[in-house]
């Protein structure tokens, strides 16, 4: 709350990239705090305040400001068709006007909806309640990109992804970190990407830290993918200088 209050409440931005050019195609906007004497905390820390949806809500109309004052200079960096990656929580979806405010902003923005990608976990799909599908149908129909996070741990079943506007979804990086060892977490990955492409949605698997992790969703079948390997998630200044650097190895 006092981060919020003070104005240190902040957007880190991860790059996702295609993983045979190396090319970023998305960013996936995280909340980061900065502390007193300006060092930075993980919004991980700070999960347990999140639950409290008054804050949560306006920590995703803080990243939703955030995006929309960098979305110009991102798209500059990276291309008119790169896609912002905004994490929603249940508490946005289920009040209608979050999704609403979501909607003008975008509108009153020089973003296109299509730029901005929406992820929801596959747990908060189990809210049978209905406001949850009406949202993300809504947000479909306005052209924003939806996109299922942390995909393969919330046994959702699978029927979600025929019901509902999904465009893509994220492997959870606990596959990615053991796919080199553990033969199952190979064939689950195989799996998703295999399902999701014949059902003609994009798979990003999170997590990548290693050259051999990359190589090994390359071969399962994978395009994109985003972690450590080629990028943490920093502040849009360093964004900027990480790509200057990109491109002068090319
Ligand atoms: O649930 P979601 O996928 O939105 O979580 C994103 C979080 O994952 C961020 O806080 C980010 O710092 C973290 N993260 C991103 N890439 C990696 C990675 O390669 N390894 C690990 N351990 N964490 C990562
Ligand atoms: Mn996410």
């Amino acid at each position: 709350r006092g981060a919020l209050n003070g104005g240190r409440a902040i957007a880190a931005y991860q790059p996702i990239v295609d993983l045979a050019s190396g090319r970023v195609v998305s960013v996936e906007a995280l909340l980061r705090l900065r502390d007193d004497d300006g060092s930075i905390i993980a919004a991980s820390e700070v999960f347990s305040a999140l639950l409290d949806p008054e804050l949560s809500r306006r920590v995703s109309r803080v990243m939703l400001d955030h995006v929309v004052a960098d979305g110009p200079a991102i798209l500059a960096l990276f291309g008119p068709e790169t896609r912002i990656g905004i994490n929603l929580s249940d508490a946005d979806l289920r009040r209608g006007t979050f999704v609403q405010h979501l909607i003008d902003v975008i509108d009153d923005s020089p973003l296109a909806p299509a730029n901005i990608s929406i992820e929801v976990t596959e747990t908060m799909l189990l809210d049978a309640s209905g406001h949850l599908h009406q949202s993300l149908a809504m947000l479909d129909d306005c052209g924003f990109t939806i996109c299922l996070d942390d995909f393969g741990t919330g046994f959702s079943g699978l029927s979600h992804l025929r019901r509902l506007p999904v465009d893509g979804v994220k492997i959870d990086r606990t596959f990615v970190s053991d796919i080199l060892h553990d033969s199952d977490d190979r064939a689950l990955t195989r799996a998703i990407i295999g399902m999701a492409q014949s059902l003609g949605i994009v798979v990003i698997a999170e997590g990548i830290e290693t050259a051999d992790q990359a190589d090994m969703v390359c071969r399962a079948g994978g395009r994109f993918g985003q972690g450590y390997l080629f990028g943490r998630p920093v502040p849009m200044s360093e964004l900027a200088e990480m790509q200057r650097r990109a491109m002068r190895t090319i």
